[in-house]
């Protein structure tokens, strides 16, 4: 499996028309595609598996539970987590409502302080004012600079006794922006708050080590690495855990239950009340597998060729802009060209075959600093080539052209 034509046969969708012309799908950071071992695994668990897990004693009750947790410790694995620290969730957005709305709920009090980034997806964004509403608690703002940098000194002076969760991105959907996080980490800890990383960006590029970064909380989607969408990982400290009240009450996350009270099971199965996607968990775990096949090493190499490319390429185009220019950025550009509105562009791209994405990308605080509506966004993955490139590039060309 070394060429780029057998790296793409394993995504069967990528080999496709798109309004005439073959599909170049450059909205990665928005869902990736799906290889062939992770589709072959949704149809084998519903022809030969399917039943609920954890409470049927019978042959396929089992194979599904077997098959389930050896998921999660696949995937507890890839973090350098322990196997119950591992939550299966429906994604990145539900394991940040869940941290606010247990350990948040429980630890955060009346003149206490939440700090994210200005570059944070909605999602973790949302949860934690609600959680500073019913509170009286106070969301705080790291400021970034114009090229999407953190500001890190202006973190350090935010930072307070008074700190109790920072929230905050390992890698920016909107700019590609790479955070800090290993130095996030331990300046909050100085002054005793707890981390949580969206790696909602991250999981799909980078090797995480849960213990290396001593993270307390970490969250990502399956569907933005090569697994089905509707399943996510949260993952938490085992100590935190523990001490966190549940989140949702029903099925499975009981010990025991009378009408005067009820007590919680263990975790990880405290924070998963009712049937789960039982599909999506097993198939999450196929696809980390998959990823460890093709190699982290292999991915990083080929996106960062990608974004090189991408980058002195589209520099060459008249009137283009990028918007974030970090120093450690991963494969997404965004960029506007003169005063064209991004979807008139990305409409004209996509009767071209081409999907990119365009808007403001769930960050409508991050596009407010930077003045802007929205951007047009190109986001690579692996099977994405240098060809691919030239042809947006051309087409791009040709768009602005006719929206000018
Ligand atoms: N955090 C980041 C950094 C994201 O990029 C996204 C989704 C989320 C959280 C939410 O993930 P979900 O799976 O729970 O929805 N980002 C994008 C995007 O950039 N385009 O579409 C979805």
């Amino acid at each position: 499996m070394n060429t780029i034509s057998d790296v793409r046969n394993l995504f069967p969708i990528l080999n496709q028309k798109v309004n005439g012309k073959p599909l170049i799908y450059f909205d990665n950071a928005a869902t990736s595609q799906k290889p062939k071992q992770v589709i072959e695994a949704i149809e084998n668990y519903y022809s030969q598996y399917n039943s609920n897990i954890h409470r049927g004693a019978h042959y396929l009750a089992n194979l599904a539970t077997e098959a389930y947790e050896h998921s999660r410790q696949v995937i507890a694995q890839y973090l350098n987590a322990e196997t119950q620290e591992i939550n299966f969730v429906r994604g990145t957005t539900e394991g940040i409502n869940l941290v606010a709305q247990t350990y948040g709920k429980a630890n955060v009090k009346a003149g206490d302080e939440i700090i994210v980034s200005a570059m944070e997806h909605h999602s973790n964004i949302v949860p934690w004012q609600m959680l500073c509403e019913e509170k009286g608690a106070t969301l705080k703002v790291v400021p970034i600079f114009d090229s999407g940098d953190l500001d890190m000194e202006a973190y350090e002076k935010l930072l307070s006794a008074k700190t109790k969760i920072v929230a905050v991105t390992y890698i920016s959907n909107a700019l590609g922006t790479v955070n800090p996080v290993q130095e996030i980490i331990a300046k909050a800890h100085e002054v005793g708050a707890v981390v949580l990383v969206d790696a909602a960006q991250a999981v799909q590029h980078k090797k995480i080590d849960v213990k290396a970064l001593d993270v307390d909380f970490l969250a990502f989607s399956g569907h933005k690495v090569f697994g089905p969408t509707g399943i996510g990982i949260l993952y938490g400290k085992r100590e935190l855990l523990e001490a966190m009240p549940p989140y949702m009450g029903g099925g499975e996350m009981i010990d025991n239950v009378t009408f005067e009270k009820t007590t919680f099971n263990k975790i990880p199965y405290k924070f998963e009340a009712g049937t789960p996607h039982i599909e999506g968990g097993i198939v999450l775990g196929k696809a980390i597998e998959f990823v460890q096949e093709i190699g982290l090493d292999f991915i990083a190499e080929k996106e960062a060729e990608l974004l090189h490319y991408g980058t002195q390429k589209l520099s060459a185009i008249d009137g283009l802009r990028f918007v974030g220019t970090a120093q450690e950025k991963c494969s997404v550009i965004s960029f506007l060209v003169k005063d064209i509105h991004p979807y008139d562009i990305g409409t004209l791209l996509d009767k071209q075959g081409i999907a990119i994405r365009t808007g403001h990308h769930c960050c409508q605080p991050l596009m407010k600093r930077l003045q802007i509506e929205g951007t047009c966004r190109a986001s690579f993955a692996f099977y994405n080539t240098a060809e691919e490139i030239d042809v947006f590039a051309k087409a791009l060309e040709k768009s602005i052209a006719m929206l000018s």
